[in-house]
């Protein structure tokens, strides 16, 4: 998969030469190229923004130097590629909407800076508007980089095992339950007996309820939207019992 960024800050995606990301890249799974607008303009001084028509605070990047990195981008293409623009206005990013981009085999991402973008960009190069949350960025690159991070995942052959990308909680719609690691007794916690019991239905049992149980209190319109099954109506009883216990 081809990842290819319009930014102004092409260095801050060094960011993805690191663990599964990075390893990603050196297996050729998937492809990240940056192009600069700034290299793009045709002005001595290198513009790429300019005062907001209208008047308020902030700059607004211009059609111009954009349009012709997007061209850069294609040109440096292998096939079709669709556009994404990183923008709070977008539509939020979730793991359904990361699903459908997995299937992509090029993408062109616009990460935006200052105010943000000439309007007209998405008249003349139409493309997907997405947001990855409701706070404030300083600009489209780091968002560019979850969406990288979060689609490279889902690609067959990048994460080691192919069952815990299936299993992983937004995948099963869940949140993950408890880990443990050695020593068995830490200030005086000690890791629940079932763990270490080597009984591993009953270890998936503890799991599933786990599961079930911290979803419940810290994401219950998670539940709301995912089918349980007669058991895990059961195992989250019982967390229930034991929690108002
Ligand atoms: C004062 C109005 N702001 C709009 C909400 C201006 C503004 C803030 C932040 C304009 C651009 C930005 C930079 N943010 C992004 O480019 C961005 C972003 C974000 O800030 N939050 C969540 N998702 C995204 S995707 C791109």
């Amino acid at each position: 998969m081809q990842f290819n960024i319009v930014t102004l800050f092409p260095e801050m995606f060094a960011a993805m030469n690191y663990g599964v990301v990075g390893r990603a890249k050196e297996t050729g799974l998937i492809d990240i190229r940056c192009f600069n607008p700034r290299d793009y303009t045709e002005d001595n001084y290198h513009k790429v923004d300019d005062t907001s028509y209208g008047g308020g605070p902030g700059m607004v990047m211009m059609v111009k130097p954009l349009q012709a990195a997007i061209q850069g981008a294609r040109e440096n293409s292998k096939s079709f590629a669709s556009i994404v623009y990183l923008t709070p206005q977008g539509k939020l990013l979730n793991h359904d909407l990361v699903k459908e981009l997995s299937v992509q085999e090029n993408l062109i991402l616009i990460s935006g800076r200052y105010e943000g973008i000439d309007e007209r960009l998405l008249k003349i190069e139409p493309g997907i508007e997405l947001s990855i949350g409701d706070y404030v960025l300083s600009g489209g690159e780091l968002a560019s980089m979850v969406l990288i991070d979060t689609v490279t995942r889902q690609l067959p052959g990048v994460v080691g095992d192919a069952g815990s990308v299936a299993q992983d909680s937004f995948s099963a719609g869940l949140l993950d339950y408890p880990h443990y690691t050695r020593p068995e007794v830490i200030n005086d916690l000690k890791v629940p007996d079932v763990l270490l019991s080597g009984n591993h239905a009953e270890i998936a049992r503890f799991r599933r309820k786990q599961a079930l149980g911290r979803t419940w209190l810290r994401r219950p319109e998670l539940l709301a939207k995912i089918e349980l099954t007669a058991i895990d109506r059961m195992l989250l009883n019982e967390f229930i019992e034991e929690t108002s216990s």
